[in-house]
């Protein structure tokens, strides 16, 4: 059973429906006019659905995820607060991803195309036991909208609303998990098919693999033959994943998030994840918008923001009509 919901307060004239999905959990439907959509749970605040015109699906979701809480949900886009990575004291990638979010029906004015309709304001505050692991109260409000070309838009809006006086900071990821023909470089039947990013070449990162020893990126296109875990630091704000096979390019253009982590399993680690298919890492690749280098540290009262754009445009790189740098430089 599904309500389509146009909240009442007039500064979001947003129309999304709003539905049960797996395990009875709370989701929300997004469509634009020209038949894109995206579906995001309330639980975890988590994308787990980006379609096309075509209703092809452009996000990861591991058939082998578990929609029951705390568990996140292996997949789409996870939403890593208040803590990037298993550095802090909380559990790996913080804990916005575990939590059950509720819909912002009277979020404060944002400033957003009245053209843009399909869109859904969530809002997450920490519970008490939430502030016995992280002794801070936030509002952290994400926006997930469709654009009018099918892009995927997401906007997080962290305030501090400590009344101690107190300081925060944080580090944070969009996790996202993209669906690839096959991540591994495959000549058969003379077909070529190879998943390339463009946009971090020289770039520094530190290597997870390599106890997050610091290096310098060589001069090409990144593609992929065994496990990556790299945090590339102070990246460009726009990176392209091009995967021949299926002809698109992926573009994603981030503001506010300054890194961006580059994750494949391989064999051994999908074979190692419960909620990950064991061939799964041949169709997902993670690049992750970022700030983790530097934590980012909000006094009482200010707010930061973090805003992702995705976008496909097609692409048959490999013969010469797409050069990524054009797709770089385009507009
Ligand atoms: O983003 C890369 C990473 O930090 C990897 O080290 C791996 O742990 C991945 O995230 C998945 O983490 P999760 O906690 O979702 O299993």
């Amino acid at each position: 059973m599904s309500t389509e919901k146009t909240p009442s307060s007039a500064s979001s004239s947003s129309s999304y429906v709003f539905c049960k999905g797996f395990n009875g959990l709370d989701k929300v439907l997004l469509r634009d006019a020209r038949g894109s959509s995206a579906e995001v749970y309330l639980y975890g605040g988590h994308v787990t659905s980006w379609k096309n015109e075509h209703a092809e699906e452009l996000l990861f979701l591991s058939s082998k995820a578990i929609f029951k809480p705390p568990k996140a949900i292996r997949g789409g886009i996870p939403i890593c607060f208040p803590q990037f990575g298993s550095l802090g004291t909380l559990d790996q990638h913080g804990f916005a991803r575990n939590r059950f979010w509720t819909i912002d029906d009277c979020p404060p004015p944002f400033p957003t195309n009245t053209l843009n309709k399909a869109f859904v304001d969530l809002i997450l505050k920490p519970t008490e036991d939430d502030i016995k692991i992280w002794p801070h109260s936030f509002e952290f409000r994400l926006r997930v909208a469709l654009g009018p070309g099918g892009d995927l838009m997401l906007t997080s809006r962290i305030r501090n609303t400590n009344i101690d006086g107190k300081p925060f900071s944080f580090t944070f990821a969009y996790h996202t998990y993209f669906s690839v023909s096959d991540i591994r470089q495959v000549l058969c039947l003379l077909v070529f098919s190879e998943v390339r990013v463009e946009g971090l070449e020289t770039m520094d990162y530190l290597d997870n693999l390599q106890k997050k020893e610091r290096f310098t990126e060589q001069g090409d296109a990144l593609t992929f033959e065994s496990e990556v875990d790299k945090v590339y630091l102070s990246t460009p704000t726009k990176i392209a994943i091009l995967d021949h096979e299926k002809k698109r390019t992926f573009v994603l253009r981030k503001d506010g998030l300054p890194d961006a982590v580059v994750w494949n399993p391989w064999d051994k680690k999908a074979k190692a994840m419960s909620d990950f298919g064991d061939d799964e890492y041949k169709h997902m690749l993670c690049v992750e918008a970022a700030a983790i280098e530097k934590p980012i540290t909000l006094k009482p009262g200010e707010e930061w923001k973090g805003r992702l754009e995705l976008s496909t445009v097609p692409s048959s790189y490999c013969s010469g009509q797409l050069d990524p740098r054009r797709v770089l430089q385009g507009s």
